[in-house]
């Protein structure tokens, strides 16, 4: 669950493994905006504090779609004129229980578009180039 005012995103697994997140994200500028689970919960130093991206098989950055990547890289998420990104993805690695498990972890909102590790420099192999960190956080239980 990331939670910043209005801003609330769920995660519920299915019988098959996949996960299902949906949601909205308000506040944001309209276009692309990469969104990741990093490895850590930690809020302490706002989102900085969350480590990177959260990646247990030590890949390189990718996107979802792609056979190798962090588990955390969830790509990109679309922002409307009106700064808000309705999500309704679903993802075939992060898990919510197990090693590649997301609870207790960051969720995190960058300022600008991932460019899925295709960027052509070292940085897009490592965070896909998306910039600062605009929103975040934890993940946990939710009833
Ligand atoms: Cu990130
Ligand atoms: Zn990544």
């Amino acid at each position: 669950m990331l939670r910043r005012g209005t801003r609330r995103i769920m995660f519920v697994q299915g019988v098959g493994g996949t996960v299902l997140m949906s949601g909205n994200i308000t506040g944001l500028t309209p276009g692309a905006h990469g969104f990741h689970v990093h490895e850590l919960g930690d809020t302490s130093m706002g989102c900085k504090s969350m480590g990177s991206h959260y990646n247990p098989g030590l890949m390189n950055h990718g996107g979802p779609a792609d056979p190798f990547r962090h588990v955390g890289d969830l790509g990109n998420i679309m922002a409307g004129e009106d700064g808000v990104a309705k999500l309704q993805e679903s993802d075939h690695l992060i898990s919510l229980s197990g090693p590649n498990s997301i609870v207790g972890r960051g969720l995190v909102v960058h300022q600008n578009r991932d460019d899925l590790g295709r960027g052509g420099d070292k940085e897009s192999l490592r965070t896909g180039n998306a910039g600062g960190r605009v929103a975040c956080g934890v993940i946990a239980w939710a009833a």
